[in-house]
């Protein structure tokens, strides 16, 4: 048998190809991912500091290729098989982003590379929602709804083939990882006809634009593709001069030192021709697919997320008694430290260590001595983890700015993780933990290493 690629090569395929696939199908993704690069250099040659970490620490290879994309689909099924799909290129179920709160009737979760080294080969990253049809308020439509999808096939039957294939040999060929590759595209391809008449899009449309998205077309279409930058605040001021129209505010905190999360804006959706079902053959509209960027920080301790949190309520609160988000955004996060040594004191930020053995050699240690006092003497080198996953308020942002001004019902019910997880036929998998375990992995070696030099007992 000829030899299986490894799931990152085959990673790397798919997310050039549906990059390449969307750069066709919305020319205003090239322009933005044209105007990120130019950006990116910029950032990196004011900043030779910043260049020469990140090409230290494999970073700078990554950013050319780094995609993140989103799709939403309608039934269990759709899930557990993108699941599958998404394993043949080692990406796994990361996280559980409820967004019902910010009245958005889906549940979702990030389809993601898991370890470091696969993330640092190529991070692609999917976004994927669950449509709740138990939020449609009107049981006959929403039976209506659950009838359409349940007669789709978003799946081509070389792609099910593939996927099976895959899971039986615990692998692909390059041959099999091409045909994978072109059939898995098919999946997330635009199709301009509906599989509905135009009233029944009306219909669900009304109930929720996104609804009449999930349900009236014959696959879950990618929303968007987004590259990553290293300064969104210039790329958001550089978008109307590449014609592109940008979301007022940015997503996420408010611009920092040392960066945090992640920070996103997107340009708006496209208001695109679709063919209705019908013998009048109804042609109408409907606005799908925009562009987004993103920019990066490190990830946060459960205790800096928690901080996270309880700034950005303070200050979506302050906002609605007068104050811009924006102001109230900075007020807000001046109680959020904004160097490293601080994040790692508090412990609010992940970091990575390294043992610095020749400094170990020259200098001995404490024998006894805290992280941070190895870290402050030069012993340990701390490295920031970046942020890999999604904010569920930044997105709930991204998806209502897409939907227009009827979309600002909310609804009661809380997230419900289980059935998400039942739905997908897996659990998914906490992000904190994977920080918590990288860093942990990090620090034993680190400390091995030194010990090997100079005898050291580490305290609280
Ligand atoms: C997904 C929106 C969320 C992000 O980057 O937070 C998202 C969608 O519109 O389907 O992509
Ligand atoms: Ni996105």
């Amino acid at each position: 048998m000829s030899q299986l690629l490894p799931p990152d090569e085959i990673r790397g395929m798919f997310s050039l190809a549906m990059s390449d696939m969307y750069r066709r199908e919305v020319p205003q993704y090239g322009t933005l991912c044209e105007l990120v690069g130019k950006v990116n250099a910029q950032v990196l040659r004011h900043d030779p500091a910043l260049a020469n970490r990140l090409r230290a620490d494999g970073q700078l290879e990554r950013l050319n290729v780094e995609r993140h994309g989103a799709v939403r689909v309608a039934t269990a099924q759709e899930l557990a098989t993108l699941r599958r799909l998404f394993a043949v290129m080692g990406m796994h179920a990361v996280g559980y982003y409820d967004l019902s709160i910010a009245g958005v009737p889906v549940h979702a979760t990030a389809f993601r590379p898991v370890d470091v080294r696969a993330l640092d080969v190529n991070p692609f990253r999917v976004f994927t929602s669950l449509l709740r049809l138990e939020l449609i308020g009107d049981p006959e439509l929403r039976e209506e709804a659950a009838q359409i999808v349940s007669r789709r096939r978003i799946f081509t039957p070389a792609c099910l083939d593939a996927i099976e294939r895959a899971e039986q040999q615990g692998g692909l060929t390059r041959q099999e990882a091409d045909t994978f590759v072109t059939q898995a595209l098919e999946t997330f391809r635009w199709h301009s006809d509906a599989t509905v008449d135009l009233a029944t899009y009306r219909k669900l449309r009304a109930a929720h634009p996104l609804v009449a998205d999930i349900v009236c077309f014959k696959g879950p279409h990618i929303n968007h593709l987004t590259p990553r930058t290293l300064d969104i605040d210039t790329a958001q001021a550089g978008m109307p001069e590449m014609g592109v129209e940008a979301k007022r505010t940015i997503e996420g905190p408010p611009p920092r030192v040392v960066p945090i999360l992640l920070r996103q804006t997107s340009f708006l959706a496209l208001e695109e021709p679709i063919r209705f079902v019908g013998a009048a053959g109804d042609q109408g509209t409907h606005t799908a697919r925009f562009g987004e960027i993103e920019q990066r920080g490190c990830a946060l301790t459960r205790k800096g997320r928690a901080l996270y949190d309880a700034l950005l309520s303070q200050a979506l609160a302050q906002s609605k008694v007068g104050t811009s988000l924006d102001e109230a955004m900075r007020s807000a996060f001046v109680a959020f430290p904004d160097d490293e040594p601080s994040l790692h004191q508090a412990g609010l930020a992940f970091f990575t260590y390294e043992a610095d053995v020749r400094r170990a050699e020259q200098a001995a240690p404490p024998p006894e001595a805290s992280i941070d006092q190895l870290v402050g003497g030069g012993w340990l080198r701390a490295k920031a983890v970046t942020y890999e996953d999604f904010l569920p308020v930044s997105a709930a942002g991204i998806f209502r700015s897409n939907l227009g001004d009827d979309a600002q019902a909310s609804y009661q019910d809380e997230g419900n993780r289980e059935a998400f997880e039942s739905a997908l036929g897996a659990r998914v998998l906490d992000e904190i933990d994977l920080y918590q375990q990288l860093s942990d992995a990090s620090l034993r070696t680190a400390l091995a290493a030194l010990s090997s030099v100079r005898p050291v007992k580490v305290t609280a």
